[in-house]
């Protein structure tokens, strides 16, 4: 059992504000990543890659890549968003991917039709694939424009691509594939979302730590941090899907219809809600824990499972 903890000791920070601002950037460098990808890109796969690109998420990723950045010391050189841009292009590869009729078949994302109903099926994978090089090639671009050193750059995208992969998102879809049906305990859902879900969501920090210089020890706590609300994230995200509407979600709560196991289905409402608050309690104590003084990080932390989307 998990003793009961307080609700996270939230510092000053207009949360709000943070969002809102921080977004703005964010879509900004997306349409740059969209631009650029233009030029790549034949029309009939450009179409379906903005429209996963560019339909408005809640851009989590890139936001904590740059608040990694600046709690580490990073400036304030815009390329940063061009870091964090690159990996939200993995992240709307795997969305495009995820709710093709060969995976869960849903036809409502963000609040809008998935690229596969409007484009179909073929085009729209090809374009989700399209988006992998893409990603690595534009981190490499930003770091560049960072002034990020070849070692650093190696590693920025060695994070996303580890992040990304097999022992990372991709390990975690297919343990969530094959676990369709099946009754998981609470170290195998952990396992699987700690790669499906927390494994790029832990490389959004590091990469952001790492364009920043961060000492390995930063590293290391970002890390940790990363971990703990990748995790705090997934059992949210079962609460909503157990608990909301797609008017709220913007798209069709499925656990329930494709025989997911879930920590809703674990633990009960109640106790997957404090459990989510204790995973981002511990892991804003591991950050701090790390020396790092970032209370728009551990802000963040607590909208992981605040959230209502
Ligand atoms: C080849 C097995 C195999 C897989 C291909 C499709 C795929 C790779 C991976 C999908 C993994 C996946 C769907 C991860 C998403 C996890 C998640 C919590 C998504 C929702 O993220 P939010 O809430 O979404 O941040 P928004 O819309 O706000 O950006």
């Amino acid at each position: 059992m998990i003793a009961d903890r307080p609700a996270i000791d939230r510092p000053a920070v207009d949360l709000e504000a943070l969002l809102r601002d921080e977004r703005a950037e964010v879509e900004r460098a997306l349409e740059r990543a969209c631009e650029w990808l233009g030029d790549e890109l034949p029309d009939e796969l450009l179409q379906p890659a903005r429209h996963a690109v560019l339909s408005r998420g809640k851009r989590l990723r890139p936001i904590l890549c740059v608040v990694a950045y600046r709690a580490c010391g990073g400036g304030t050189d815009p390329a940063v968003y061009d870091l964090g841009a690159a990996i939200e292009l993995i992240h709307a590869y795997s969305l495009m991917h995820d709710d093709l009729p060969c995976m869960d078949d849903a036809d409502l994302r963000r609040g809008q039709p998935t690229p596969h109903t409007l484009f179909g099926e073929a085009a729209t994978a090809r374009a989700g694939l399209a988006l992998i090089p893409a990603a690595s090639l534009w981190a490499l671009r930003a770091s560049d424009a960072l002034g990020a050193d070849d070692g650093v750059s190696r590693r920025i995208v060695r994070e996303l691509n580890r992040g990304a992969g097999a022992g990372g998102m991709v390990g975690g879809q297919a343990l969530d594939l094959l676990g369709e049906g099946q009754h998981l305990d609470s170290n195998e859902l952990d396992r699987l979302h700690g790669m499906k879900t927390g494994a790029l969501l832990t490389a959004s920090l590091v990469i952001g730590g790492l364009a920043a210089g961060a000492s390995e020890a930063s590293i290391a706590g970002l890390e940790s941090f990363g971990r703990g609300i990748g995790l705090a994230f997934q059992v949210t995200d079962d609460i909503l899907d157990a608990t909301a509407v797609a008017a709220d979600l913007g798209k069709h709560p499925s656990d329930g219809v494709l025989d997911k196991s879930t920590y809703v289905s674990l633990y009960g409402l109640e106790e997957a809600t404090r459990r989510a608050r204790v995973l981002a309690e511990e892991a804003t104590e591991a950050l701090r824990g790390a020396g790092i003084d970032a209370p728009a990080l551990i802000a963040l932390a607590s909208y992981v499972v605040e959230r209502k989307r």
